[in-house]
This record gives structure tokens, C-alpha cells and sequence, in this order.
């Protein structure tokens, strides 16, 4: 599955602009759970060009034109308002490379879906850091692109897939995989801890149903090694990896990035007793965050970021479980049961925000009282 075939490589290149003259190689990034990704590398006699190619997953984005068309639509937004902005705009969003007959996607004889971006130069994405200015740029980045979005009417781009962050139905699927299920003993503990928290399934998603929780324009994939910094300098770029853009929430944008950054140690760490939450990582991240933010972040908002961390932590733990009890049918998986661990440092970790959450809903009050003072 991640190498790419000969076959592959000259039908893509029949039909994007790329000569096979200057084609040096590639290179496998084997880093999301989902799609595939490549380098392709391309010696234009001055300078070695590279771009992205990826092979999306049509099991997980069944309509890979929905998906296609939402990030068009939402890069060329960001481009044109970045235009206005900055120089060397074009290096700070991911951008499509479009083929001959300038569409955004190919699709193969064997009815695979591929598309290329330009490759951000520069830039380094980074699975596990400790960094506290790291974080900050990070918030940063997350903030602006809630910023870039702010006036974008959500509607105005598809769900590509339906109900991503319903937490009730996600743990109602998670209830239907252990029924009967012989893995079931295995993981005792850590069902179990996620029927007698069930309570957080509902915390984000009632106050979107009453409509009292904004929806914009979200990410809904914001880990840590979703952003791009700048080789070197460690300066924020932007997000990448926009598959999942859709009408969300900004409490599981911040979320999201809090379970996968202040986690001490790594989503598949066996050794739970290394899977420490990382308050001054939190409190760095979230400085940047409300920085970029402060203008515009509604109370409901603001006083639902942590739920939104502890939400998404949870639901991430329980996808994770769900997937080790179906037999690992939506995560990639390297090794038999790292599903299962994944899992045990999810729950782990939201175990442990959940006894901090009070400190941690301080630190945030803090942060917006000063940040709006300066
Ligand atoms: C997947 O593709 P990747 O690895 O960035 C998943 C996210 C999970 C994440 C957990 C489309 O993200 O929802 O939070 O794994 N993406 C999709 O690491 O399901
Ligand atoms: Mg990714």
C-alpha cells in the first residue's frame, strides 16, 4: 500500500505537468493514519522542486470531489486574503497543483483518487516536542486560521463526512462494537471507563444542537503534526492536511491539538506511566490561541475550551477502541494491538484533564482577561 507502483507514476504523470526527465524520485511520508503521501522529487537544473502527491482514502472520504472542492474553495480564500497581507504569501497555505486540464484531482484506470499540492518550503512538521515557544506558534496558528475564517459562511462548504465530531454517535457505535465481541475482555478496563464517563459525549455537542455554540469554518484534525513550522526559526506557517475541513466547532480545534500536544510521550506509548498531561505546554499553546482569537472568540466559546480538549480526547480514545474491537478496519495500524494502545493513552490522558480541569479552565480565564487588557 505505501509504495508507489511504476504503473501508478506514469499514468499521474500522464497527466500533470511532470517530465519524467527530471524526475530524481520519491520519497514515502508515513505519518497520518489515513491517506497516503509522497514526495516527489524533480531536479529543475538550478534547484531540486518538490511536490506532494497523495493517494486520498476512499474508504474514510467517500466523495473525493466534496472533499476536493472544499479545499479549493477555502485555499484560495486564505490566499487571497494572505495576498493582501504578506509576501512570500504563497509558501503560507497548503495549495493544490492542478493537473493539464486544471482539476484539482485524478482519477487512475484502477479507480483510485490522487491529487498534488506544492510543497511548502522550508518547513518541518513535528510529531512530540516539549518546546514551550513551539506551542505558542502553534496557538498561533490555529488562532489564525480561525481568524483567516472568521466572516467565511460555514454553509458555504460540505460535511465530507457526516457527524466526524458527534461525540453521541460515535459512542453509540462504540457501544454497538462491544456487543458480543470477543475482544471484549481484553480491554475491560477501558470500556468500561467509557460508559461511566458518557457524561462527556454530550458536553460540546448539546450546546451545538441548541444552537447556542457557533459553527465555523474547522479544521476538525488540528495534531500537532498537522502544522508546518519554519526549518530552523520554529515560526508558526499554517495548517496542513485540510481533508477534513468542514462547519464545526472551535472548542475541538483547540481540543484537538491539546491531546495530541500535552501528551508527554507518544499516541502509541505503551509505558502509561509516561503519558503525562503537560500544563505549561497548555498554557503556552493557549496564550497563542487567545492572542490570535481574543477579537472575535465567543464566552460559550471560550468557556468550553477545555471540554472541548477533554471531548476530544475521550472521543479520540474511543475511536481508537472502537477500531481495535472491528478488528482495525479505519486506522492504519504498524503492529497488532496498537489500537488498543492508542486507546489506553486517550483515556489516560483525558483521566487526567479531568482532574485538572478546574486549574485548567483558570489558566484560560486568566489568559483572555490579559490578552483582552493588552
Ligand atoms: C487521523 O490522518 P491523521 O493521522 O492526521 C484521524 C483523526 C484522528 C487522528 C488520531 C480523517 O488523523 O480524526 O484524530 O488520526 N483522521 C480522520 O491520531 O479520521
Ligand atoms: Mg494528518
Amino acid at each position: 500500500m505505501d509504495s508507489l507502483k511504476n504503473n501508478i507514476l506514469s499514468e499521474i504523470f500522464n497527466l500533470y505537468s511532470f517530465s519524467l526527465n527530471q524526475y530524481v524520485g520519491h520519497k514515502v511520508i508515513s505519518k497520518g493514519h489515513i491517506n497516503t503521501t509522497f514526495v516527489l522529487y524533480f531536479d529543475y537544473g538550478n534547484k531540486v522542486k518538490r511536490f506532494l502527491l497523495q493517494e486520498i482514502n476512499t474508504a474514510v472520504f467517500k466523495e473525493p470531489e466534496k472533499l476536493m472542492k472544499n479545499i479549493s474553495k477555502v485555499t484560495t480564500f486564505a490566499l487571497k486574503k494572505l495576498k493582501n497581507k504578506t509576501k512570500k504569501y504563497k509558501n503560507k497555505t497548503l495549495r493544490i497543483y492542478k493537473n493539464k486540464n486544471k482539476e484539482t484531482f485524478v482519477k487512475l484506470s484502477d479507480n483510485s483518487y490522487w491529487r498534488v499540492y506544492h510543497y511548502i518550503e522550508n518547513s518541518v512538521s513535528i510529531d512530540k516536542t516539549k518546546d514551550n515557544l513551539i506551542m505558542y506558534e502553534a496557538g498561533k496558528v490555529i488562532g489564525n486560521f480561525y481568524n483567516i475564517y472568521n466572516n467565511y459562511d460555514s454553509r458555504k462548504i460540505y460535511e465530507v463526512i457526516n457527524d466526524f465530531h458527534n461525540t453521541p454517535k460515535r459512542y453509540q457505535s462504540f457501544i454497538d462494537s462491544t456487543i458480543n465481541n470477543p475482544l471484549y475482555k481484553t480491554c475491560e478496563n477501558e470500556i468500561n471507563f467509557i460508559i461511566n464517563n458518557k457524561y462527556i459525549s454530550d458536553l460540546i455537542q448539546k450546546l451545538i444542537d441548541s444552537k447556542k455554540m457557533p459553527i465555523r469554518v474547522s479544521h476538525n484534525d488540528t495534531k500537532l503534526n498537522n502544522i508546518m513550522f519554519e526549518y530552523k526559526s520554529n515560526k508558526g506557517i499554517c495548517l496542513v492536511d485540510l481533508d477534513t475541513i468542514m462547519p464545526g466547532c472551535i472548542c475541538f480545534d483547540f481540543g484537538d491539538f491539546i491531546r495530541s500536544a500535552c501528551n508527554s510521550s507518544f499516541e502509541d506509548e505503551e509505558d502509561l506511566s509516561k503519558v503525562n498531561f503537560m500544563i505549561d505546554q497548555f498554557t503556552s499553546f493557549s496564550n497563542g490561541f487567545i492572542e490570535k482569537t481574543k477579537g472575535f472568540i465567543t464566552d460559550i466559546e471560550i468557556n468550553n475550551l477545555v471540554n472541548g480538549a477533554i471531548v476530544m480526547t475521550y472521543e479520540c480514545g474511543m475511536r481508537f477502541l472502537t477500531d481495535y474491537l472491528n478488528n482495525n478496519i479505519y486506522f492504519k495500524i504498524s503492529y497488532e494491538n496498537q489500537n488498543l494502545i492508542r486507546a489506553k493513552t486517550q483515556l489516560h490522558l483525558c483521566n487526567q484533564m479531568i482532574c485538572n480541569k478546574g486549574k485548567l479552565e483558570n489558566i484560560i480565564k486568566t489568559l483572555y482577561t490579559n490578552n483582552k487588557a493588552s
